[in-house]
């Protein structure tokens, strides 16, 4: 059995593909592609996803693309436990239901934000519009007031009572709002997800702290950079 995973872990989908694979003790090869240097934009890597994009996989020649779907795939093929992606209709149509609502709801504008603010300045060295980044920090606002109020506010966990990948999903890409360029707290002003947040960090450990080294150094060393800057 041969699985690979296309990655880069500055990307939150593949973030949360590799720790769902290592906390599932999987048995699978991490194949690093740079996208600070443009590897996903390789002809050899458009042989594997023809939309140049990660994540990936390769699972014995069966190549598929797009977190989601390589979620339901890894369901169906027994590589992850039930309980993150129940086999139960109604139960897997709740996580179903997140992902679907997560592309729309909390990824776009979050990715509008990290592009204007962080993105964009770094490629031209031009510095974002104040306006725009204003109008898309609030459209990423009232997506968190969303996963607060309408997904946390019923529920102990994103879908129910119990973890699973929605959990997952939603975890990674708050990961990245910590940069400080964005100059945001994702758990401060919401409460649900202030309670929330660690019990998922803490179920997906050690695998969930594995995965985000790369950006941790990254908030960390753009912090000090920030604070020069404003000194
Ligand atoms: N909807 C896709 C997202 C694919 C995607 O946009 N990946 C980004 C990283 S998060 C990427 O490959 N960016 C590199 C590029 O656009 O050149 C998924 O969930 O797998």
């Amino acid at each position: 059995m041969s699985l690979k995973l296309y990655y880069d872990s500055m990307s939150p989908p593949c973030r949360a593909l590799y720790i769902l694979l290592k906390t599932s003790k999987c048995n699978f090869e991490p194949k690093l592609v740079d996208m600070g240097k443009g590897h996903q934009l390789r002809p050899e890597y458009g042989a594997i996803n023809r939309f140049k994009k990660i994540p990936a996989i390769d699972h014995n020649g069966f190549i598929l693309m797009e977190s989601v779907a390589i979620t339901k795939y890894l369901a169906r093929e027994k590589m992850i436990p039930k309980t993150l992606y129940s086999e139960d209709s109604k139960a897997q149509a709740r996580v179903d239901e997140y992902l679907a609502w997560q592309h729309v709801g909390l990824k776009l504008p979050s990715i509008l934000f990290f592009m204007t603010t962080f993105i964009n300045p770094l490629m031209t060295g031009k510095s974002p519009d104040p306006k725009q980044v204003d109008s898309y920090k609030q459209k990423v606002i009232n997506a968190l007031e969303e996963i607060d109020r309408l997904w946390l506010g019923y529920n102990k966990f994103v879908t129910g009572d119990t973890i699973n990948v929605a959990d997952l999903f939603a975890a990674v890409d708050l990961e990245q709002l910590k940069l400080p360029e964005f100059n945001f707290d994702p758990a401060a002003d919401f409460p649900n997800i202030a309670k929330w947040w660690p019990k998922v960090r803490e179920h997906f450990n050690p695998c969930y702290e594995e995965a985000h080294v790369v950006l941790h150094k990254v908030i960390k060393s753009n912090a000090s950079k920030v604070n020069k800057n404003t000194q």
